[in-house]
């Protein structure tokens, strides 16, 4: 019999917990950071990832005392070694239960409660917990055939009186008695309570633990046994003796002591063992026949398939045909380790594939989002465009008018300036007085003759100049209406207004006050006077009449003048804000596209990161997938 049969399987089963640990270590730790997974989900799958690598598999092997239980382990487990290391008793309830693992952390050592511990308060699961208590002595691997030696302890007792016994919470009469030199009675007991052996055999190391439960006397008085170890054992061999048949003893145990549940009973093997020792007693014709006959009562007894009592032999050689004891290998490890992988695979499915689901889900919902608002972007970056384009070409003709009227408005600047120069230089009061004062003189200096003709050249240069002056003042509203012109029909600009400019009253007023000099100066007709009063008075007649149009006309002038070059000026520079605003209005929008720009980038960014995921994600599925799929397969 190979120990192959339990730790390769194992091996396999663990490897695939480690890789599926593996791949919900990574699906949590991505779908964390995609946040994609809540809080209770993740937890849950730590707890599966925990459980995955730390879980064991655990055979319980269970039966009254003396049937054969160590015998078993010693066959099943330990026949390549040579030696069998587990101490085979004589049924008589001595051995202490024996739980069998291993920590590779630690060394090798076989660890013993003292049974007086069950003196104390504390619960033997609470011992379990806790170093102080136990005794640990190191198991030396270095010689199997030193290997039983070291086991040896487990089969320790104690004689102790029936009260402390009782007081142990055991049943005295349950065990060996005997008389003392002094007459009492005592109770041969088992001096462990409980051991834990720690060694690196290939099918602990690979997460099975191996439970070799005592027989009933000590099951009752350790009932946490059954309701810890016993209903949590993958696989539960119930132990019978062949050459015995299943006894009262055996139905004790089994109805009263074990009483399992449905479902613990579907993890229960029947292992009639010492069938060497029947093959011995009986008839070889009928011996057949006589197994069969018992195996059949012990199933309908227990209560359990036929298929699963095996009738065996711990002595076997195990050449030849396949033997009962290798079908029970073989069964109990292909139905624990496969439903163990199967129940692993069921929980890796359970706890991933509502995530994993609902993960697609929200990643492409993700998407469509992104890409929703990706396409309203590029809408409005589109709508945006064509309105820049609009509004920048405004802005080109605006500024192109803006120019050109700049450039009209110049040159008419320029001509308005020399225009209104000449002006002023016709229209001087100072040159008005200077001739008025050379004019006076005449009276004073000259005879008749001189002053009619000084009297007549007056009137006719002032009368020049204001011809000449009203003819400017033609050119200045003609150049006017060019002006408005030019800036009506080029440059679509409001029409200045050109206040009217009447001349004529200043033509008037000059002819009156000739007419008076003429009537009253000319020919000498003031003989009698002094020459000084004469050109006083014409002076105050005349003169300072002449002198106050020239004054009005140049005051006159000045102002209409001025209006001109103000109303033009204004409505260049409303074009000139009307500019700047555009332009600012143009500055706002680029700032408006450029933000938008750096929010579709964002958006898009998101977008082809969310289809990574999405990849990733696929990833993930496969690979628990390919698990799952190697789970069936096992
Ligand atoms: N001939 C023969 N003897 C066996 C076989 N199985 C067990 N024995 C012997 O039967 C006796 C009891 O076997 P154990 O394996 O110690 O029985 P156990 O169930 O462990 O008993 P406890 O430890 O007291 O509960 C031992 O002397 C074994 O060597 C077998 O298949 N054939
Ligand atoms: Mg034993």
């Amino acid at each position: 019999l190979s120990p192959a049969l339990f730790s390769t399987p194992l091996e396999k089963l663990r490897q695939w917990r480690g890789e599926a640990a593996q791949a919900l270590e990574d699906l949590r730790h991505w779908s964390t950071l995609a946040q994609l997974v809540d809080t209770t989900t993740a937890a849950r799958l730590a707890h599966l990832q925990r459980r995955l690598v730390q879980e064991r598999l655990s055979i319980a092997f269970v039966g009254e005392s003396g049937r054969g239980k160590t015998a078993l382990i010693n066959t099943l487990f330990f026949s390549d070694i040579g030696v069998r290391p587990l101490p085979e008793t004589s049924g008589r309830q001595l051995t202490c239960p024996l739980e069998l693992r291993c920590d590779p952390s630690k060394a090798p050592s076989l660890r013993l409660l003292p049974i007086e511990t069950r003196g104390s308060a504390l619960a033997l699961r609470e011992f379990l917990l806790e170093e102080v208590a136990w005794t640990t002595l190191p198991v030396d691997l270095s010689a199997m055939s030193r290997l039983p030696q070291a086991f040896m302890p487990l089969t320790d007792t104690r004689d102790v009186p029936f009260a402390q016994a009782a007081g142990w919470g055991l049943v005295p009469t349950d065990y060996p008695t005997h008389t003392d030199t002094q007459g009492l009675t005592l109770a041969r007991v088992p001096r462990w309570r409980y051991a834990v052996a720690n060694l690196p055999h290939p099918a602990l190391k690979n997460g099975l633990t191996l439970l070799d439960l005592p027989g009933s006397a000590h099951l009752r008085a350790e009932p946490e046994l059954i309701r810890n170890l016993v209903a949590d054992a993958d696989a539960l061999v119930l132990t019978l003796d062949l050459a015995l048949g299943i006894g009262e003893a055996d139905m004790a145990l089994w109805t009263d002591v074990l009483a399992l549940s449905d479902l613990a009973r579907e993890h229960v093997f029947v292992a009639f063992s010492k069938r060497d020792q029947l093959v011995a007693q009986f008839d070889p014709d009928k011996v057949e026949a006589e197994i069969e006959r018992r195996a059949l009562a012990a199933a309908s007894r227990l209560g359990v398939a036929r298929t699963r009592v095996f009738a065996l032999s711990a002595r076997e050689a195990g050449a030849g045909a396949k033997t009962d004891l290798e079908r029970m290998a073989q069964t109990i490890a292909d139905s624990v380790i496969r439903a163990r992988g199967a129940a692993h695979a069921a929980a890796v499915h359970a706890e991933t594939g509502t995530l994993l689901a609902e993960s697609r889900h929200v990643l492409d919902s993700r998407k469509t989002v992104f890409e929703d608002s990706m396409a309203e972007l590029s809408q409005v970056a589109a709508k945006n465009k064509r309105l820049m384009q609009t509004l920048s070409q405004r802005a080109g003709e605006e500024s192109d008018r803006y120019r050109g009227a700049s450039t009209v408005y110049h040159e008419f600047a320029t001509l308005h300036a020399t225009l209104h120069e000449e002006l002023r230089a016709l229209f001087d009061p100072k040159q008005s007085k200077a001739r008025t004062a050379t004019t006076r003189h005449q009276f004073i200096i000259g005879n008749r003759e001189l002053v009619d003709q000084a009297l007549d050249s007056y009137f006719a240069e002032s009368a020049r100049l204001l011809e000449a002056a009203v003819q400017k003042i033609v050119d200045v509203q003609g150049m006017m209406t060019r002006v408005n012109r030019a800036f009506s029909l080029d440059y679509s600009l409001k029409p200045v207004e050109v206040a009217p400019f009447s001349t004529t009253r200043f033509a008037g007023e000059l002819g009156k006050a000739r007419q008076r000099s003429d009537q009253d100066y000319k020919g000498g007709s003031r003989g009698f006077s002094r020459r000084e009063t004469v050109a006083d008075k014409w002076v105050e007649d005349v003169g300072e009449r002449v002198d106050h149009i020239f004054e009005i006309a140049y005051r006159e002038t000045n102002v209409w003048m001025n209006a001109l070059t103000r109303d033009l000026e204004q409505e260049i520079s409303h074009l000139q804000v009307q500019l700047t605003g555009r332009l600012e209005n143009m500055q706002k929008l680029k700032e408006a596209d450029d933000e938008l720009k750096q929010r579709l980038a964002e958006v898009t960014a998101n977008r082809d990161r969310v289809a990574e995921q999405r990849s990733e994600l696929n990833e993930h599925a496969k690979r628990v997938a390919r698990l799952l799929d190697r789970a069936g397969q096992a």
